[in-house]
């Protein structure tokens, strides 16, 4: 299932509302983990989650480096992922035989057997600025940008049904080129503690994403990176992401921000003084 996102000033309003709810709940799970109380569980992680802003995964090009942002997601049966370019051209492609002729050759099967492929077209150029695609084969999913699979430009989306389901299994790496055996997260990453960071560098574009569909459609997305420094943003947040209590506070306090920003600059004032105060923690 597949189709265009479009996001109302209404829908942007109500969801930023939601936002506020699910970080409560969230920041609070992961301050008790912090202080070594009982770890929340999945169910709880699920219903959390609910209230966030959608996932979504940008394509980027920053200094000659292409990439997916993030590379690797975990995510339930049934997610909608959003696939945004923020920059330059890409595409977000299934390994799938099917699309051998966008890289004039033989295209591995990555995705699970009778997973449904998805090609999201060149965005930037001829088929918008984003793409939508509905997840739920169990498994891994690997996927590549057609005009960067020279650069290593791939990715790894895991539906994962729950902690009783066996570990998932990724085809093998070495029938990939060199470059992109380099970008591809392992299954153990992104199923591991560092999937989390993953996560929250999705939802954080999630966010972003909302701001500029608010504002105005598309071309906004690629201002609200840019001036936000959202690169400089998910690094120091990924690279707090062993201390989470830190980063459950710091990303609270963005996303309030967010939803009580009086327009734009007084977000982009407030998400300097979150990542000041990340970098004062040597966060
Ligand atoms: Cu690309």
């Amino acid at each position: 299932m597949t189709k265009q996102a479009a996001w109302s000033r209404r829908k942007f309003v109500g969801a930023t509302a939601g936002i506020l709810t699910g970080v409560g709940v969230v920041g609070g799970g992961l301050w008790l983990r912090g202080r070594g109380s009982p770890v929340e569980t999945g169910e709880e992680d699920r219903e959390a989650g609910a209230n966030l802003p959608p996932r979504v995964v940008g394509l980027r090009t920053s200094g000659g480096n292409f990439r997916f942002d993030p590379a690797g997601l975990r995510i339930e049966p049934g997610t909608d992922v959003i696939f945004l370019n923020m920059g330059d051209f890409h595409t977000a492609t299934a390994f799938h035989p099917d699309y051998g002729h966008l890289l004039g050759g033989d295209v591995p099967l990555r995705i699970p057997d009778g997973a449904e492929p998805w090609h999201s077209g060149m965005l930037g150029l001829t088929d918008g600025t984003q793409f939508e695609h509905t997840f739920t084969a169990e498994g891994v999913h690997d996927y590549f940008c057609q005009p960067h699979y020279g650069f290593g430009m791939v990715g790894r989306i895991i539906v994962d049904a729950g902690p009783n389901r066996p570990l998932p299994v990724a085809r093998p790496l070495s029938e990939l080129p060199k470059s992109a055996q380099k970008q591809m997260p392992a299954v153990e990453t992104i199923m591991g503690a560092a999937g989390r960071s993953f996560e929250w560098a999705a939802r954080l574009n999630g966010v972003l994403y909302l701001v500029a569909n608010g504002m105005e459609a598309g071309a906004a997305a690629q201002r609200a990176v840019d001036e936000m420094e959202a690169d400089e943003t998910l690094r120091v947040l990924v690279k707090a992401a062993g201390k989470r209590h830190a980063l459950a506070a710091a990303t609270d306090r963005f996303l309030e921000g967010v939803v009580n920003a009086g327009d734009y600059e007084d977000l982009v004032a407030r998400s300097d003084a979150v990542k000041a105060e990340l970098r004062a923690n040597h966060l």
